[in-house]
């Protein structure tokens, strides 16, 4: 009998995705450059579905036709070399799959190069780490809508399923699906950003012990807020190492980062589009990094004493409402920036679909994004998820959360970067007037690069210096 599917790539990812698919009842060809590496998955994690196969040409022989080959390899110019090595092997109507976080533009420039060849390609966002791979991931489909049906059902299958649906959807071609996992991960920056100030604000103004912490974060878990991410940071403030320390207040306070974050912005520069909380987000993790900067600075700069007089539980509220109308604002520019990709790209969104699918199997799982679905499944064409009917009571009936607390931190100096990012994208948003028409002034008068006025239709020029005889 031949295998279903062909996976390639054994690490954490791919190991744990071929066990899935194994454990749904499908056959897998499990193939890896390292071939010892083979060895190891079938001693330490053997499956009656597996089929191990030791090079290319035995995988090729060992699939049903149109033949499915997964890879889960590390992204860039691996899955290009890997391409070429499979472009010996495989044939018309064959279907090659890249599900690893693969750069869209990349994605878009393998379909169209295989496209030629007569070999499909899909690139597959697949979100939610080892234990998501393993148990369920979320999986975000690009590729043509004549594709989808050939790997529709084994996606759904190992997918997460939430109220019994798949999180697993088409998203639309080429490199859509790898663009939504990508801007899922800048909007998931947003969250843990925003989720480690809310921490801080508790910690340093409110002087909330580690018990504390734990209890309002489970509390917060059975609100509006309830999340993975939320459920998580509860579970933290609980845990104590061998010595029986807190172990959260002896790990070093520096937040790496890997890339996708960094794609999601440098996109929403090219594509014009604020998203300056996820922004702040990227901004907070570089910061974070320059600790011995950050010590000597700390000694050195004016700061007031933290020392707000605010009863504690009024504190918690104020936090919480002001993390979720920030959580609303980052969420609203990661589909503001996917409102524009669908211009940008001719593909064809479905937002609602997209935040259904989000719900599982996803690091930002959460509640919310149920809200976000029928926001969307109501209001199609908004422009801005903060439009729609229910996130704009929402905002306006927290705003003024936000706003005290941004004052708050601000005056007593603790660093709240996407809290503050985020009610002033409200302001910025909710202002008809920005002063933009003194910038058009400043470059006319410099550049002579042109202006346009309320009054008239056209475009001007005037002689400022002149008119002003210097
Ligand atoms: P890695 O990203 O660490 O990649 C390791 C795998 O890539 C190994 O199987 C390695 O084979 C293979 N590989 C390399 Br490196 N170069 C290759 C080449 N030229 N040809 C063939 N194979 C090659 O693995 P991972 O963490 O499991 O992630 C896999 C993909 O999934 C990545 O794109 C990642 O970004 C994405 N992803 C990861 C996570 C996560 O939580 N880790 C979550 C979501 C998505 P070798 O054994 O021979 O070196």
């Amino acid at each position: 009998m031949k295998s279903n599917i062909g996976l390639i790539g054994l690490s954490v990812m791919g190991t744990n995705l071929a066990l899935n698919m194994a454990d749904k009842g499908y056959k897998v060809s499990i193939f890896n450059r390292t071939v010892s590496v083979i060895d190891e998955v079938m001693n330490n994690t053997p499956h009656n579905n597996f089929l191990p196969v030791y090079s290319l040409r035995e995988l090729i022989d060992s699939l049903e036709k149109p033949r499915k080959i997964m890879f889960m390899i590390k992204a860039g110019e691996a899955v290009d070399k890997l391409i070429e090595q499979l472009l010996e092997f495989v044939e018309k109507d064959d279907i090659l799959i890249d599900g690893g976080n693969s750069y869209f533009k990349d994605t878009i420039r393998r379909k169209n190069y295989l496209a030629q060849k007569g070999i499909n390609y899909v690139g597959a966002g697949v979100s939610g780490g080892e234990e998501g791979a393993r148990f369920g991931p979320a999986i975000m489909v690009g590729t043509d809508e004549n594709i989808y049906p050939a790997v529709k059902n084994i996606f759904e299958d190992i997918s997460a399923k939430v109220d019994d649906e798949p999180c697993c959807a088409y998203i639309s071609t080429d490199g859509a699906g790898h663009y939504v996992k990508m801007v899922h991960n800048g909007i998931e920056y947003a969250d843990m950003q925003l989720i480690s100030e809310a921490y801080l604000i508790l910690k340093q103004i409110g002087k909330l012990s580690n018990d504390e912490l734990h209890e309002v974060f489970d509390d917060w878990n059975k609100s509006e807020l309830e999340s993975y991410l939320i459920e998580i940071t509860s579970d933290i403030f609980s845990v104590k190492d061998d010595n029986k320390s807190y172990l959260i207040d002896k790990i070093l306070d520096v937040a790496n980062q890997k890339g996708t974050g960094k794609w999601t912005n440098l996109e929403a520069i090219d594509l014009g589009v604020d998203i300056s909380t996820i922004t702040s987000a990227l901004n907070g993790r570089f910061m974070s990094t320059l600790k011995d900067e950050r010590e000597k600075a700390s000694k050195i700069f004016k700061k007031e004493d933290i020392n707000v007089n605010i009863d504690k539980k009024e504190l918690i509220e104020l936090v919480k409402y002001s993390l979720y109308t920030s959580k609303i604002v980052a969420y609203a520019q990661g589909f503001k920036l996917l409102s524009k990709a669908q211009k940008t790209y001719g593909w064809d969104l479905n937002f609602s679909k997209i935040a259904e699918i989000f719900r599982g199997g996803c690091i930002i799982r959460a509640k919310f994004l149920n809200d976000i679905s029928n926001a969307f499944e109501k209001n199609k064409n908004i422009e801005n998820l903060m439009f729609t009917d229910f996130f704009l009571n929402q905002i306006n009936k927290n705003i003024s959360s936000l706003r005290k607390l941004v004052s708050m931190c601000a005056l007593s100096g603790v660093s709240i970067y996407a809290m503050s990012s985020a009610l002033s994208y409200i302001d910025t948003y909710s202002s008809s007037v920005l002063g933009a028409n003194l910038i058009q002034a400043q470059r006319d008068y410099f550049g002579a690069h042109t202006f346009e006025r309320i009054d008239k239709e056209g475009v001007f020029h005037f002689d400022w210096i002149k008119s002003l005889n210097k």
